[in-house]
């Protein structure tokens, strides 16, 4: 938790001033009672109505430092406590933004969500809390002990017994809290980790008719959150009910003890009065201190789940880069041995002994069955994941020695799951290339053959694209996302499956305009169709995170069966057609 201590510190002002002038707020809750059992024992008793003019003034004074006291307070609180959590999300939603691809695949996208909202919530609420009552509640404790001693040490014995019993009570009862309030945090994950899938494919959701079964997924997840909270709550409301009923009978023996003694004309009406109303105040700051506890257990389940997040390692960084000047010149690619798993724990290679060199500006296809590894392979070239073993080289240098923003800026990459931004189109495109000119904005489209449709949509490049670009076709948005990639002027232009939606004679015509606008650029073209990568000055065939066959599409026709295969295949569905 030390680590937290840091986001307090720009705040230390309010995080100080704050509980002390809650201080003030409780030297007055203290003083009122006194106050009052004067008026009663001099004042009313005597009939001197100046006094009671007089102590009624001071009331009425100490009831409006109080006020100033508790709005302060309330103010300087509530400051450090947003302050503090507003900071504590910017460095999660950094760090997010650090995390590797393996990292994000560690924690789930929901999850992330309920970390930087909900968590960061709770951790706002606790330290609100705190610095109202952090010194509030024990000052009034410890103020209204010193009050009734002093006002009657034999009276204030009933307190040796209470307080020890209503102790005993809140620590039972947030020992058995704590724990749910874990539970319920997880399950609240798992609601949100649903709501999250369920929004992001909600049209998958609907074509295939499963609305039905997410409903069901999701009111299980939903019941369920349900359950742990009330599990959690009915013991909370325990809370309450128990303090007021020891309080009241803690009241009714300080009555009944207290009266004997007013009888016997031991203690003054106006001391009965106020020993009431402190241990009134004192029972209420167990109270207090009891739900900043409870509080603090659920908030500190929540501190744990956003330190995971802060101190995450992010297993790929360029820290230990040597070469961080280095930028992709000529584009070059090359692997050396390379082998690859997602799950470090015995699970299957997914790359085995991969080798192979790309020169400067040649154009090279890989196809092969899916989940061959395809992705996988092309992914270690910008390093969205590091090689488990061999290297991979561009430029003939290592890509761990470059740093990422120049390696990832030299490597242009269309995703295979891509996704366009809430913008208009040209926001979309030049987020390729902030400074880039309408023109360039123009020529990229017409390389990635975007310019037509986009120029037939009534607001042209002005046209505002929905969330991950819903209101595009697949085949235009590919396209989009191609010319967003040509914007970069990358060395090495890495199309993954890029052109699936698109038929194959646009298709025809981008490979064609690449050969011109981007003649020194090296191309890798990841395909389903043989169609796509056929004229490639190289193809390579993979299998089961393997190349069984590299060439070209003749060469491979003859010597290779997996490249046969796949392509006799293609070949009779064109005849059957
Ligand atoms: N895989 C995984 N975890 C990921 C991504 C993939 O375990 N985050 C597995 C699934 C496959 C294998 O790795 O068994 C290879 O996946 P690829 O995405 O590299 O496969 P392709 O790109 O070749 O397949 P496709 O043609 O369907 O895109
Ligand atoms: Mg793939």
């Amino acid at each position: 938790m030390k680590q937290y201590l840091k986001y307090v510190r720009p705040y230390l002002f309010s995080f100080i001033v704050g509980p002390c002038l809650m201080i003030v707020e409780v030297i007055g809750e203290v003083l009122m009672p006194y106050f009052m059992s004067l008026i009663i024992n001099r004042g009313v008793a005597n009939h001197d109505v100046p006094y009671i003019t007089l102590m009624g003034g001071a009331m009425i004074v100490t009831a409006l430092l109080m006020m100033a006291g508790g709005i302060g307070g309330a103010y300087f609180g509530a400051k450090g406590a947003i302050s503090f959590a507003a900071d504590v999300r910017r460095d999660v939603f950094l760090k997010i933004q650090k995390f590797s691809f393996a990292n994000i695949d560690k924690f789930s996208t929901g999850s992330l969500v309920t970390r930087l909202t909900n968590d960061i919530t709770q951790m706002q609420n606790l330290v609100n809390m705190a610095l109202r009552m952090m010194l509030r509640a024990p000052g009034m404790l410890i103020g209204a002990v010193i009050m009734a001693v002093m006002m009657n040490a034999q009276l204030a014995m009933v307190l040796l017994v209470v307080i020890p019993l209503l102790v005993i009570a809140i620590i039972s009862i947030v020992r058995i809290a704590f724990p749910r309030f874990d539970t319920m945090q997880k399950k609240l994950d798992r609601v949100n980790s649903g709501i999250q899938e369920a929004l992001t494919n909600v049209r998958v959701i609907k074509s295939f008719v499963r609305g039905e079964h997410e409903e069901k997924k999701f009111a299980d997840a939903n019941d369920d959150l349900k359950e742990s909270s009330i599990n959690a709550m009915k013991i909370m409301i325990l809370l309450m009910p128990i303090s007021t009923l020891i309080m009241n009978m803690t009241v009714l023996a300080v009555v009944w003890f207290g009266g004997n003694q007013v009888i016997a004309g031991t203690m003054p009406v106006g001391d009965l009065t106020a020993f009431v109303s402190y241990v009134t105040q004192i029972l209420m700051s167990l109270m207090m201190l009891s739900m900043v506890i409870l509080q603090s257990s659920r908030a500190m389940a929540s501190a744990k789940r956003v330190q995971e997040v802060l101190n995450e390692e992010v297993d790929l960084t360029d820290d230990n880069a040597g070469q961080k000047q280095l930028e992709v010149k000529r584009g070059k690619i090359e692997f050396k041995n390379v082998s690859f798993r997602y799950y470090k724990d015995n699970h299957e290679k997914v790359l085995d002994g991969i080798s192979f060199v790309i020169n400067p500006g040649e154009i090279v296809g890989i196809i092969g069955s899916t989940g061959c590894g395809k992705t996988s392979l092309v992914q270690m070239i910008p390093r969205l994941y590091d090689a488990d073993e061999g290297e991979v080289l561009v430029d003939d240098v290592n890509v761990k020695e470059y740093s990422l923003y120049n390696l990832r800026n030299g490597v242009g990459m269309v995703l295979q799951k891509n996704v366009l931004f809430l913008g208009t189109i040209e926001e979309n495109l030049a987020w390729g290339d902030e400074h880039a000119s309408e023109e360039t904005i123009a020529a990229a489209a017409r390389a990635a053959q975007a310019e037509d449709f986009i120029n037939s949509f009534t607001d042209g490049y002005d046209t505002e694209l929905g969330q991950g670009g819903v209101n595009v076709s697949g085949g235009q948005k590919q396209r989009l996302c191609i010319a967003r990639a040509l914007l970069k002027k990358p060395r090495i232009l890495i199309l993954d499956d890029s052109t699936s939606a698109v038929d194959t004679a646009t298709e025809s015509r981008i490979r064609e305009s690449f050969s011109t606008t981007l003649k020194d650029t090296t191309k890798v073209i990841i395909a389903q169709r043989i169609t796509s990568v056929m004229e490639a000055d190289k193809i390579l065939v993979m299998d089961e995170g393997r190349i069984v066959g590299e060439g070209k599409h003749d060469e491979l026709l003859k010597s290779c069966e997996a490249y046969q295969e796949i392509y006799y295949s293609q070949m009779d569905k064109e005849v059957e057609k």
